[in-house]
């Protein structure tokens, strides 16, 4: 049994209790500042390193954030408001230093204060680590989403793990990636309090006894989780919610039993074993290695996140006919999807509720985002791991999985072919339950990510179940926070929007709108210049001091940050950098725009690809950047390690963002909202937001090329051949033969001959030479506006100006309102 926790002092809850409520002005953040670097540090200013005043600062700018988060939680009980709880493999937060400052509004006192203590802000935030607890999009926007749930007041909870290494650091060495393990915690983490006394029995393994309907799970190998909460403050408001993550301790017998047997290696052996399970984050690699550890993980913390919500909810209610009206449970993707039958489990085993009735609570309790239409990420899990793992939750699968057909058929009729295509079993080949089929089941509500995605959602990956439920299934299109990705990354931008617009826009985005009857005046314009300017320098800067690479601030920025994959078309990019690259040495003249191409983005350590494209991008820059016949006129950097401190400083200075898959394949995107937000122009497919993002700036101030969806498809249907496209353009076949006669990579000039096959033998998958003319035509359309700056910067105010739906805090509002039915807290 989880060991229960202890209960509070009865009489110390009855004194009245008298603290501190911190004030925020200079001189009483100095002191605190004081008081924490001497009592908490145990350190002098003699003795101080820099990041023991980032701590000191960080733990005095934490304690102005607790009697909020405690308020929270007493009006959330008091209002008995409905819990929103995300459950999310991933949280990719970022640093969380500046934010709580801005979410507070005492930046510059804070700024003051280490002043005075001759301490230099920026320098002590800049050593903060990042907290990459997440691959990419998915993990960042659940980030922006609990940055929104806090500021529009819904009440709600971020559950997930506490890895101990995050997102492996990127390094290049010889311009082949490298990775290194991100031990984020190495100097303490003092934005999370540890909950040593919420730990929940996680079971593995075993075997199940039925004793009539009862099932008894037995004889299983456990593992501890153990709770720590960091504080998600909302902007300007007290609200204030958790983000809980767990980590995996070995139960006490473990330690015991080995240890009483005189086998001490033995008993740390088996604690090793436990805690690898919350040990080191998954890249969004499917191989089969380690896929069982994924398994362990996924269930390691639904388990202890519906345990431990299951007993918040019960501390206030008996019974469970309220629980969907008080709990809502949101699955970011299939990683939680095992939620599913161990709220099921928690219902039939320990609370005894009939089967019908735990299901119909199950459905009104949960919903389901899908992230990706991409075959290879839809997880299945085969049926005798499964039953290996979790044999409990394996049978209640299977429960579900009858009752679903049965009323199937009683609908239907004995449709085989029907039954076979939605069963979440996948009989074909090794037999394996598919984890969206069983999201799509239990949940009122599946939604897609961009208007295009959920449309192409409902035809293909869920085409029966959109028949069978159409009203299931909706669209939430993905947004970010602005308090993030423009007032934090972007000061120059944000004052000038302050001083245009007001500064409103912090709180409610669509207040950008205001600047389209004034993108008039050429004051904006010129001024809107040099804050793009000015964020070039910076970025400029930053890549010298960090990774000794000079670039001119006087060029065209033209960016692509993401994780390297093939359907994103970084390959795609190349190729224009290489056709580019050949024009100026072979038409002297032809090429008038400077421009720096600058690439950043991690590949999945075993998608050896994606790998071999990064080496691609470092060999052609190396090739570029050191033929003086092309001077500045073309530069390429590969930024090592993109991460979200990374993309703070790297998207605010972006002229040109790249957002080139092949349409279809993005889901939605959150880096085309940040760059567009940021004043940069998109050239960009017809996929995912970019979709909607043409719909709000409008068709002139983009720059759109290549097949649509629909035209991939029947492309793909009709019989695509990219060899006769290279047989009908010189230019692009000539591109492709610099990839096979060794001109980037000298040394072994067969290095790139696979992806000259891929492209020109290999099918093609991802058409990028099909889409190849129409994007070399529209990067010259590019060129012709930035040579007229006005003009350009004209359009790219445009571009901000239409942002506003894309805050992630209006794609919170829909969830709140539509799928979670919750309410913001009355204050
Ligand atoms: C799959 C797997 C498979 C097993 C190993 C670990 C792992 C981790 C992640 C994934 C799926 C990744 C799905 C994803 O990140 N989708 C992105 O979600 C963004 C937010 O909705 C969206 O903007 C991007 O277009 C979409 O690619």
């Amino acid at each position: 049994m989880t060991p229960e926790p202890k209960p509070p002092i009865p009489e110390a809850a009855n004194v009245p209790f008298v603290h501190d409520t911190p004030p925020h002005d200079v001189a009483a953040l100095k002191r605190a500042i004081s008081n924490k670097l001497m009592f908490q540090i145990g350190k002098d200013p003699r003795s101080a390193q820099p990041v023991d005043w980032l701590h000191a600062a960080s733990y005095a700018v934490r304690d102005l954030m607790v009697e909020r988060w405690f308020d929270t939680t007493h009006a959330r009980n008091e209002q008995d408001a409905k819990q929103v709880y995300y459950l999310s493999m991933e949280f990719l937060i970022g640093r969380a230093f500046t934010n709580a400052l801005l979410a507070m509004e005492i930046t510059e006192p804070l700024r003051q204060a280490l002043r005075e203590l001759g301490v230099d802000m920026n320098a002590i935030a800049d050593l903060e680590p990042d907290a990459a607890l997440g691959n990419g999009g998915l993990g960042r926007l659940a980030a922006c989403f609990l940055d929104s749930m806090a500021t529009l007041g819904i009440p709600g909870y971020g559950y997930g793990i506490r890895y101990d290494y995050g997102m492996f650091r990127q390094t290049i060495v010889d311009g082949r990636q490298v990775e290194t393990p991100d031990y984020w915690l190495t100097d303490g983490n003092p934005w999370e309090f540890p909950r040593p006394e919420v730990v929940y029995r996680v079971q593995f393994g075993g075997h199940v006894i039925k004793e009539g309907d009862r099932a008894r799970w037995v004889d299983t190998h456990d593992v501890e989780a153990m709770a720590y909460d960091t504080i998600i403050p909302g902007y300007d408001t007290t609200t204030t919610n958790t983000l809980r993550l767990w980590s995996a301790k070995a139960t006490k017998e473990i330690d015991l039993g080995a240890f009483n047997r005189g086998d001490y290696f033995g008993a740390v052996e088996q604690k090793n074993h436990s805690e690898n399970v919350s040990r080191v984050l998954y890249p969004d690699d499917s191989t089969d290695a380690g896929r069982e550890l994924r398994l362990h993980q996924e269930y390691f913390f639904c388990s202890a996140s519906v345990q431990d919500l299951m007993r918040r909810y019960l501390q206030t209610h008996t019974g469970f006919d309220q629980f969907a009206d008080k709990v809502s449970i949101h699955l970011n993707d299939t990683h939680p999807v095992l939620a599913i039958p161990e709220l099921m489990r928690l219902f039939l085993d320990v609370h005894h509720l009939p089967f019908n009735d735990a299901w119909r609570i199950c459905q009104g309790v949960f919903s389901y985002t899908n992230h990706t239409l991409m075959s290879e990420a839809l997880e299945t899990w085969p049926i005798d791991m499964l039953g290996r793992v979790l044999p409990r939750h394996l049978q209640i699968i299977l429960d579900i999985n009858a009752y679903f057909l049965t009323r199937l058929t009683q609908k239907h009729g004995h449709d085989v072919n029907l039954m076979r295509h939605v069963s979440l079993v996948n009989e074909s080949g090794t037999r394996s339950v598919r984890m969206a089929y069983l999201a799509v089941l239990a949940s009122h509500s599946v939604n897609g990510v961009s208007k295009l995605h959920s449309e192409l959602m409902q035809q293909s990956i869920f085409a029966d179940f959109a028949k069978l439920w159409p009203a299931r299934f909706n669209n939430k299109t993905n947004g970010i926070t602005q308090r993030r990705w423009l007032a934090l990354a972007n000061p120059p931008l944000a004052a000038l929007l302050d001083k245009t617009i007001g500064a409103h826009w912090r709180r409610d985005l669509s207040e950008l709108a205001k600047l389209r009857p004034l993108l008039g005046s050429s004051d904006l314009v010129k001024e809107f210049q040099g804050a793009k300017r000015s964020n070039k320098a910076r970025f400029a800067a930053w890549l010298k001091t960090h990774h000794g690479v000079t670039i001119p601030v006087d060029a065209l920025y033209d960016v692509q940050v993401k994780r390297i994959h093939e359907y994103k078309r970084q390959l795609l990019n190349v190729l224009h950098v290489i056709t580019r690259y050949l024009c100026i040495l072979e038409q002297p003249g032809s090429v008038t725009v400077p421009r720096v191409v600058i690439f950043s983005g991690k590949a999945a350590s075993a998608y050896h690809m994606a790998k071999l494209i990064i080496q691609l991008i470092n060999d052609v820059a190396k090739t570029i950047n050191n033929d003086d016949r092309v001077g500045d006129l073309l530069k390429v950097v590969f930024v090592p390690n993109y991460s979200v401190s990374a993309a703070e400083v790297i998207i605010p200075a972006a002229d040109l963002s790249e957002q080139i898959s092949t349409a279809g394949t993005e889901a939605s995107g959150t880096g085309n909202m940040k760059l567009a937000l940021n004043g940069a122009l998109t050239i960009g497919t017809l996929d995912g937001a970019n979709v909607e993002i043409q719909e709000n700036v409008g068709a002139d101030n983009i720059f759109i090329f290549g097949l649509t969806a629909g035209e991939v498809t029947d492309l793909r249907m009709t019989g695509y051949q990219p060899n006769a496209i290279v047989g009908a353009n010189p230019e692009l076949a000539r591109v492709l033969e610099t990839l096979r006669d060794g001109r980037f990579s000298p040394e072994e000039p067969h290095r790139y001959q696979s992806i000259y096959d891929l492209l020109v033998n290999w099918g093609d998958h991802y058409m990028l030479l099909a889409d190849y003319a129409s994007y070399i035509a529209t990067q010259s359309k590019v060129d012709a506006l930035y040579r007229k700056p006005d003009e350009w910067a004209k359009k790219a105010l445009t571009n901000v100006a239409g942002m506003g739906p894309f805050s992630s805090d209006r794609t919170i509002a829909e969830y709140a309102e539509q799928i979670w039915h919750a309410k913001p807290l009355l204050s």
